[in-house]
């Protein structure tokens, strides 16, 4: 069994929450793209866990945790934030952690670049604005790993008496070719690759053949969840291109990521925020640069998770979340955040967009027609009533019953749980 939590918008919709309500039923988690560009918190008897890079998976003791070879890997963050868990309290982590050793590493030199190119979108670029990105070195990593000069793991963990002449040579290489193409950066190399030294032996003991490993697992029924990262508008492919991370991150990525054959995957759930967010530049159509907009990022406490950047804010739109659901085949939705709804008197959600009166069958690809489009929107009523106490899902005020039912029928897939709060406990189970 191998079933996957996805996000449907622009990230942050709760994807950590829904990985660790479930992951008591699961042998394996498994995260299969991004890097430490990904923030999922998770709120467990008062104690917040923030996770970047390693699968949520890890907050339930008995579970394994694989970072398959769709991830790219920062190596100090890595044990940063293992340490950083551990110090929470998290057991055994080290035992139930493996690494995929196809995965590319993120180095320092990485992360300088990104923030150089983003420094060249909004300064130097004549028409340039940038990408808003994180300045975890995703994108020049996954860059390299495109162009084929990238580093994996294997070639830094390997037993070959050659083999560390190689990673070195490749080192410098991908670093000249770094300081080519953004001027000569000051860049210590002799004091990283002494670093690396080190972090290869105390990698090894995490790395794995993830084909082995996952195919071990399918073959001897392990229940296996795999922990999306960012959404589905910020795919490579399918988001608000160039706004968006440089991976796969629907259900492609799934496959692409931990190198799974399509059958083997039966339940698909996508998380949806009750409203929209966004981090980073790029367009957003419902977007509220209002007093809608504040209340929605102060009541939802909208910050990111690994830049601590506000997030901006805006009505649930469902053009966005058909177009999502087209693409990634949610077979049931998780709808998070809806407390953060409770005060509003109205509430609009975005039904369809339009250009001059003319309708558009679906999300565009291009972002002038983005630009100019208009969205209509349904206002539904509020129900003003604190959610956040409420157990079984029936209890829910009906105007608030009526919002996810609402949604239910315009993209006409189910909808499984409801969140209703931050902790593990708010979430009420609907089907
Ligand atoms: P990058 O760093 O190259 O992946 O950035 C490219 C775009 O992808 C967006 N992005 C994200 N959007 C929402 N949440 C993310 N994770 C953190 C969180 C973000 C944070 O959970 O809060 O802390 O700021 C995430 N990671 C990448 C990014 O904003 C760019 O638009
Ligand atoms: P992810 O990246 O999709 O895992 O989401 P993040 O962790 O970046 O952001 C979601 C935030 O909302 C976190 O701070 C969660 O603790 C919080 N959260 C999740 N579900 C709910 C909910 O139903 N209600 C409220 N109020 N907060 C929630
Ligand atoms: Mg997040």
């Amino acid at each position: 069994m191998v079933n996957v939590v996805l996000g449907a918008q622009w990230g942050d919709e709760g994807k950590g929450k829904l990985v660790d309500l479930l992951v008591g039923k699961y042998d394996l988690v498994a995260r299969c793209a991004g890097g430490n560009n990904a923030g999922h918190t998770i709120v467990v008897n008062g104690v917040k866990y923030d996770f970047h890079m390693l699968p949520s998976g890890l907050v339930n003791p008995n579970c394994q945790n694989l970072l398959g070879n769709g991830v790219v890997i920062h190596i100090p963050s890595f044990f940063n934030e293992l340490e950083i868990l551990e110090s929470k309290g998290l057991k055994n982590a080290r035992e139930r952690l493996f690494i995929s050793s196809r995965a590319h590493l993120v180095f320092d030199f990485h992360q300088r670049t990104d923030k150089l190119r983003e420094l060249e979108l909004s300064g130097n670029a004549k028409d340039g604005k940038k990408i808003g990105t994180t300045g975890k070195g995703i994108g020049p990593t996954y860059s390299t790993k495109s162009s084929r000069s990238g580093i994996r793991v294997h070639h830094l963990v390997n037993d070959n008496p050659e083999a560390w002449d190689q990673f070195v040579a490749m080192y410098r290489r991908l670093l000249e070719t770094r300081k080519k193409r953004y001027g000569d950066f000051e860049y210590d190399a002799e004091e990283g690759l002494a670093r690396y030294k080190k972090y290869k032996e105390e990698l090894k003991p995490f790395v794995v053949d993830s084909v082995v490993f996952m195919h071990k697992a399918i073959e001897t029924k392990k229940k296996i969840l795999v922990e999306g990262a960012n959404a589905l508008m910020l795919d490579i492919d399918f988001g608000t291109y160039p706004y968006v991370t440089s991976s796969s991150t629907g259900i492609a990525g799934v496959i692409s990521g931990l190198g799974i054959p399509p059958k083997t995957i039966d339940e698909v759930y996508g998380v949806v925020k009750a409203y929209t967010t966004r981090v980073g530049e790029g367009p957003f159509p419902t977007e509220q640069l209002n007093e809608n907009g504040d209340k929605l990022q102060q009541i939802g406490a909208e910050f990111g998770v690994t830049t601590g950047r506000k997030r901006r804010c805006g009505w649930l739109d469902l053009v966005i979340l058909k177009y999502s659901t087209l693409i990634n085949g949610y077979t049931s939705l998780n709808i998070t955040k809806l407390d953060v709804l409770d005060t509003f008197k109205e509430i609009p959600v975005g039904l369809s967009y339009s250009i001059q009166g003319k309708k558009l069958d679906l999300f565009p690809e291009d972002l002038i027609t983005l630009g100019k489009v208009e969205v209509e929107y349904k206002i539904l009523p509020g129900w003003q009533e604190d959610i956040t106490k409420v157990t079984e899902y029936n209890d829910l005020p009906e105007n608030a019953k009526k919002y996810i039912k609402f949604i239910e029928d315009f993209v006409g897939v189910p909808v499984e749980w409801v969140g209703t709060g931050p902790g593990r406990e708010s979430m009420l189970h609907k089907a």
